[in-house]
């Protein structure tokens, strides 16, 4: 090959495409020579050697050497180095193609040349800009096979009637960028969402049209639009929203279409995700409110456990899981906007009732069943009852002390808690104030909404050790006047 540079060097014809061997051109005829490799080190060598005269050869015509040369090209007035008007090099200078004739098989020939895979256009009328200098070449025909420009059938450098408003352009595939995709507000969404898919180009040639498609079905969405990025929006996904998806970009040129590579794929996830419902405990009959993480009540009693959670799918149902018998009881949810809650009432507690609970919210969507994690764990131990551990008069005088103690701490709360913000919630909704803003982790736990109240005899906030305000257990203060009642937690 470096031979071969040389030659096409001397000969002014561009640069070697190839050095063949073995009368590839045909055997020639007359005397053959033989040449030192120092002939061939430079082009003064060789013209040096010419000059002293060869050594004549006896290796015969069947191994006859042969070059390919090629004139260099370039593309300029462009972004990519792609695409652009075509220039050639000869005799040391810069010079045009002529677009009569210009094909997309003059195109390919081009694009193959320089390494810029296919064709997508072959522009014609100086779409690039006029060019300066000579116009090299006119009429050029290729078949698409040529392996440099200058192969193609054409009237010879220089030969031409044309003027630089004929310039001929390129638009190779290797200029040409795959459209990007991006999905908001991401991978995975929930069922209902609002979801915007954008299709972004970088090119030079806005103003074409915006495909998304969906792999391995024929659907498509389609937007013409002026500008480098287009989006698709679905509004309230379901799950056949669910699948991969990606961007094509078209735009007509000078009457061809040219296709943009194909993007890549993002995939969409439409799932349901529920938050962790809260779990609480409340007696009616001693009417007080509590939710703490282990219980202890007293046989014969009766109480409900209330689950509750935020949730934007209503209509759900609430599962009390009880660990140690492995069961669990089902009630459907009383909801109000997006706050849902069930009670599961035991009438008669007994010491078959002790063990620990959970609350678990389910939906069912698009006839699939969806559940919650589980509520933190609410342990429940039962005990005897006091007229049983402490008999007969000491245990009236006990509960005449509880008694009268009990009253002490209601009517000072009473005087207490007279115009104090509360935070629990009557058992229908009323005046409910969700914090819409920070539900996003889904993790509910009471935390996020209060009501205000300025209903007397009810507990009053305390502090735990995190400084945090938390409602007093059954230790605590009682509160007597507000039934049915549904502790709704710390504020
Ligand atoms: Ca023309
Ligand atoms: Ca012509």
């Amino acid at each position: 090959m470096k031979k071969a540079e040389v030659v096409c060097e001397l000969l002014e014809c561009g640069y070697a495409v190839n050095a063949t061997g073995a009368a590839a051109f045909g055997q020639g005829s007359g005397s053959e020579v033989d040449t030192k490799d120092s002939c061939f080190d430079n082009v003064t060598a060789l013209q040096q050697c010419s000059i002293k005269g060869f050594t004549a050869g006896t290796c015969g015509h069947e191994h006859d050497a042969g070059v390919l040369c090629a004139a260099q090209l370039r593309l300029v007035s462009s972004l990519s180095q792609c695409a652009g008007r075509v220039e050639i090099l000869h005799k040391g200078q810069w010079g045009t193609v002529c677009d009569d004739e210009w094909e997309m098989s003059n195109a390919d020939v081009v694009c193959k040349q320089l390494g810029c895979g296919i064709a997508v256009s072959a522009p014609t009328s100086a779409h690039f800009g006029k060019g300066t200098g000579p116009i090299w070449l006119d009429n050029v025909v290729c078949s698409g096979q040529e392996a440099a420009l200058t192969h193609c059938k054409h009237h010879g450098f220089g030969e031409h009637n044309c003027g630089h408003h004929e310039d001929a352009g390129v638009i190779c595939s290797g200029s040409l960028e795959k459209p990007r995709i991006s999905l908001s507000p991401g991978p995975e969404v929930n069922w209902g969402d609002n979801v915007e898919i954008t299709c972004t180009i970088v090119t030079e040639h806005l103003g074409g049209t915006f495909v998304l498609r969906k792999t391995q079905e024929s659907t498509k969405l389609e937007m013409f639009f002026e500008h480098e990025a287009a989006t698709f929006i679905f509004s309230k996904v379901d799950f056949n929203h669910t699948g991969s998806y990606f961007c094509e970009y078209h735009k007509k040129l000078q009457d061809q279409d040219i296709s943009y590579p194909q993007g890549n794929t993002v995939d969409l996830f439409v799932t349901v995700k529920l938050g962790k419902p809260s779990i609480s405990l409340t007696s009616p009959q001693a009417m007080v409110i509590y939710s703490p993480d282990k219980i202890s009540v007293t046989q014969g009693s009766s109480f409900s456990i209330t689950c509750s959670t935020y949730s934007t799918y209503a209509e759900g149902v609430f599962h009390l899981m009880w660990s140690d018998k492995r069961s669990s009881e089902t009630q459907p949810a009383f909801t109000y906007f997006i706050f849902s809650q069930a009670n599961f009432d035991f009438a008669t507690i007994g010491y078959e009732h002790q063990g620990e609970y959970t609350c678990v919210y389910s939906v069912n969507i698009s006839s699939l069943p969806f559940c919650s994690a589980p509520s933190k764990t609410l342990q429940v131990t039962v005990q005897a009852p006091l007229s049983l551990t402490v008999g007969g008069v000491v245990g009236g005088v006990v509960v005449l002390l509880v008694v009268l103690v009990i009253g002490y701490l209601v009517s000072r709360n009473r005087w207490r808690a007279a115009g104090t913000t509360v935070q629990f919630q009557n058992r229908f909704g009323a005046a409910m104030r969700p914090n819409v803003e920070d539900r996003s982790d889904g993790v509910l736990d009471g935390r996020e909404w209060n009501m205000h109240s300025n209903v007397n005899n009810c507990r009053t906030e305390a502090k735990n050790q995190d400084g945090k305000t938390i409602l007093e257990d059954m230790d605590g203060r009682v509160c007597y006047e507000l039934e049915p009642l549904v502790c709704i937690g710390p504020k």
